[in-house]
């Protein structure tokens, strides 16, 4: 056929790799396997440019490795539950379930209509009852051992969603999904032991060099481990203390007062009668702020004074105790000595309330004084002000003061980590039911192995009335407790939909297994997934999650690897005129739209050639033209030369004329290119643009001889193959064209013949001041300025040249190089 049809062509490969199950994966422990995998979507409708730009990544890794002779296991399912499916129920009148599950099918109608290699046997969606079964009797075995537990607690709240959101859905104050200002509210609700696990979580971070450095670090920042003491603070004129964790020993000499968070424990008693109507108020007022904004650097710092004092262990001095608003309950002990002189928050704050300033720690440089000091001095020096390490360097000092105060019994060493445990109780519908019911007599008891799963029942209403229609819903809500008989009631919290995807990637190993929540044998061949491949907004948030629920499923004997993902790439957005693409700014280019005019093929080059992965990709209709106009060009390339590749005689390398050679030349370079440009690098754009050249160069031979008819065979066939990542369709097209009955799909990628790639050398001389000085070997066809530095940088060459002043550099092409020097 001499024109190139992607529509008909797409259809009939994607027929055939699907009638075929071309991409099924089996474990096969002879194999070598790649676990290849890309960040699993949302059903939310349709796909948008991201996914098909995420996706025609993996793919190419998928199809390539899978040349390269690896057993590629290469899934695909969908995250399913969530609350978009629920807005959605309540907007247009249907049930969560059916607006989920017809997305599915139609996103699935259109990835199949880009041609993706994915064993679509192994298919999952996280809201079937067969995948979340296995959450709910893992969340129960975490129960048991403490790893799940329920604690009163302070909430981000959305007041909008109407649910709770982790810290890491609150972005700068707002909820993640809708912006809304997220607010506290206390809540009985269910938390991972994340905690237990951040020691390891943070130690492994070292363990991961195919991540890249920045996820690694927002993954450390997030664990936030601070290394310092906890020092008891003695009342003054009454029993007990107040603890404090501070990072920062060396300044203890220097602490004058004392900040409470305002829902630290001993608040209210340590309030004078006097002081108790403002304090409440403070209380009351610092509440509905919410956690982010408290700890900005730019908020207001604020407190009240609650009327008592506690004693400096150090000096013995008396300390005004206040209630601050920067000080969270849940870091530390909820309490800070506070320094102003080397503490910014505290010098602001005594500031504001004129509060004494006693300098503990002299810069080397300057004197400080507390009365003129413009801000707090943070960083080290000697020791001042501090009795008896008076002198000392600040940083040694922490170990000393530390020490010192464990002697006496005031303090004690410890380590802070600012993740918090992870809670994962919804008040909403469209999740996995969490399985606990509630007793009078027995409390909370978990569903019984027999009862198991906890269905989510779908004849449900919604109201729009907010909150989740289980709580209302009496026929799941009654049930009779499984220890004594009495009527109890059910959980009606569902589970954060980060609990699915935190076990998703290990589940493909062995969708279809009924045993358990894993194959052991088959888990075991699969993991650790090789590549994964997604979004840098997920660098927390489910990143974080993964990693711990497999340390977990590790530790309950499920799987044996510590680290879920080997290799990590985060690619880059797509974006159109300068901007990420969005239905608000109206710059969304639709997939289906595109693949209708172009075809799938031309969709996925166009996103891999504009841009590497990790980098944001900008979209235009002109590249996308050029990508289409080149597919033309391969097609039409082939097709001409089809009665010469047909007639070509067997290649003979050792027997060709130079034009032939230097022509074989640039195909094998170009293998040698995009082999090493996809495997190494991912370099997928500079592959692609080294086809292109080569196309060039191919479209200009001429074809004078009969070996030049068997290197222009070779060309075409090695040109087709090392499309076959990047546009499978139309290269299993021309492959069966070119005489092929294996499809390219089942063909060893190809490796380059060494010799014929290595570049012809020729000789050049170089001159100083016309004197001959040395001779340089290099490329044909390397460029002059290059040629030019080798000359200026070679030892014999610069032993004329060194410490005079080069006025001229002269390149006769392919003889001599003469430097002029004076
Ligand atoms: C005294 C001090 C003096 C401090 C100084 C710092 C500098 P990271 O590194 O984040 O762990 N802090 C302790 N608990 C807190 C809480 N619940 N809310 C707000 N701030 C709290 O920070 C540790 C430091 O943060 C601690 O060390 C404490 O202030 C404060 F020149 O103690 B520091
Ligand atoms: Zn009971």
């Amino acid at each position: 056929d001499l024109k190139y049809t992607p529509a008909e062509v797409e259809a009939k490969w994607q027929k055939q790799w699907e009638d075929q199950k071309t991409f099924k994966a089996t474990e096969d422990p002879t194999r070598q396997k790649y676990y290849l995998l890309e960040m699993f979507p949302y059903p939310s409708g349709r796909i948008h440019m991201g996914h098909v730009r995420n996706y025609s990544i993996g793919d190419v890794i998928g199809r390539f490795k899978r040349m390269r002779g690896f057993n590629v296991l290469h899934p695909m399912g969908w995250d399913a539950f969530g609350m978009p499916a629920e807005n959605a129920a309540i907007k247009n009148n249907c049930h969560p379930a059916a607006w989920t599950y017809e997305n599915m099918a139609y996103m699935r109608d259109q990835l199949k209509q880009m041609g993706l290699s994915y064993d679509w046997d192994r298919e999952l969606a996280t809201c079937d009852v067969s995948y979340y079964r296995w959450e709910q009797k893992l969340f129960l075995e975490m129960y048991k051992r403490g790893l799940a537990y329920k604690k009163q607690s302070f909430v981000n709240w959305c007041p909008s969603c109407e649910t709770v959101l982790a810290n890491e859905q609150v972005e700068d104050g707002g909820c993640w999904r809708c912006d809304t200002e997220v607010v506290q509210k206390e809540l009985e609700q269910w938390f991972f032991k994340i905690t237990d696990y951040a020691e390891e979580l943070l130690e492994c971070t070292n363990k991961l060099p195919g991540w890249p450095e920045r996820v690694l670090t927002m993954q450390r920042n997030w664990i936030g481990k601070s290394i310092g003491c906890e020092i008891d603070f003695q009342l003054d004129g009454r029993d007990g203390a107040i603890r404090v964790f501070t990072t920062r020993p060396d300044t203890l000499f220097g602490a004058t007062f004392m900040s409470l968070a305002p829902e630290h424990p001993k608040a209210l008693e340590l309030t004078t009668a006097d002081r108790r109507a403002e304090i409440e108020a403070f209380i009351d007022k610092v509440k509905k702020t919410d956690r982010i904004a408290r700890t900005a650097d730019d908020q207001e710092k604020e407190g009240v004074f609650t009327g008592s004092y506690c004693i400096n262990p150090a000096t013995g001095c008396k300390m005004p105790i206040y209630l601050a608003n920067f000080v969270l309950v849940e870091y530390g002990t909820g309490a800070v000595m506070a320094v102003p002189t080397h503490d910014q928050r505290d010098f602001e704050f005594a500031k504001k309330y004129e509060l004494p300033l006693v300098v503990v720690i002299q810069p080397e440089a300057e004197q400080l004084d507390p009365a003129t000091m413009a801000a707090a001095y943070t960083e080290s020096g000697v020791m001042t002000n501090s009795g008896q390490f008076d002198g000392q360097k600040s940083e040694s000092a922490k170990e000393s003061i530390a020490v010192w105060l464990e002697q006496q019994g005031k303090g004690k060493k410890t380590v802070n980590f600012r993740l918090r445990d992870w809670g994962v109780s919804r008040q909403r519908y469209w999740g996995s039911p969490i399985p606990i019911i509630y007793c009078d007599c027995c409390g909370a008891v978990p569903v019984p192995d027999k009862d198991l799963p906890v269905v989510l029942p779908r004849d449900v209403q919604f109201t729009g009335e907010g909150g989740s229609p289980l709580a209302t819903l009496d026929s799941f809500i009654k049930v009779d407790c499984p220890l004594c008989g009495k009527p109890a009631r059910r959980e009606t919290d569902t589970m954060d939909t980060f609990v699915e995807s935190s076990w998703y990637f290990l589940r493909y190993c062995c969708p279809d297994f009924e045993g358990g929540m894993l194959d052991k044998t088959r888990a075991q061949y699969w993991m650790s997934v090789d590549q994964y491949i997604g979004g840098i907004e997920h660098a927390v948030l489910h990143l974080l999650y993964a990693r711990f629920f497999t340390k977990v499923m590790r530790d309950l004997g499920y799987v044996n690897v510590d680290e879920p993902f080997t290799n990590l790439l985060t690619q880059g957005m797509v974006i159109k005129d300068g901007a990420k693409m969005s239905k608000s700014k109206g710059n969304v280019v639709d997939p289906d739209a595109l693949i209708k005019r172009y075809g799938a093929d031309t969709a996925r080059l166009f996103s891999l050639f504009a841009a590497p992965p990790e980098k944001d990709l900008d979209w235009n209709e002109q590249g996308v033209d050029g990508c289409f106009r080149f597919l033309n060009r391969v097609w039409k390339l082939v097709q001409e030369h089809l009665q010469v590749v047909q007639g070509a005689a067997a290649l003979d390398a050792a027997g060709l004329n130079d034009e032939e050679r230097t022509l074989r030349r640039a195909v094998h370079k170009t293998l040698k290119k995009v082999t090493e440009d996809i495997d190494e690098r991912f370099h997928f754009n500079t592959a692609i643009a080294a086809v292109m050249e080569l196309m060039n160069t191919l479209q200009g031979a001429r074809l004078a001889t009969p070996q030049a008819a068997a290197v222009m065979k070779e060309a075409l066939e090695l040109v087709v193959t090392m499309l076959a990542p990047f546009v499978p369709h139309v290269t299993e097209e021309l492959w069966q064209t070119l005489g092929h009955t294996t499809p390219l799909s089942a063909t060893a990628w190809p490796v380059w013949d060494a010799e014929a790639a290595v570049d012809e050398e020729l000789l050049v001389v170089v001159q100083v001041n016309g004197k001959l000085r040395s001779k340089l070997s290099v490329a044909v066809g390397m460029d002059e300025e290059a040629i030019k530095q080798l000359a200026l940088a070679d030892d014999k060459v610069k032993v004329f040249t060194d410490g005079m002043q080069i006025r001229k550099v002269i390149y006769v092409p392919g003889k001599l190089v003469n430097i002029v020097v004076g």
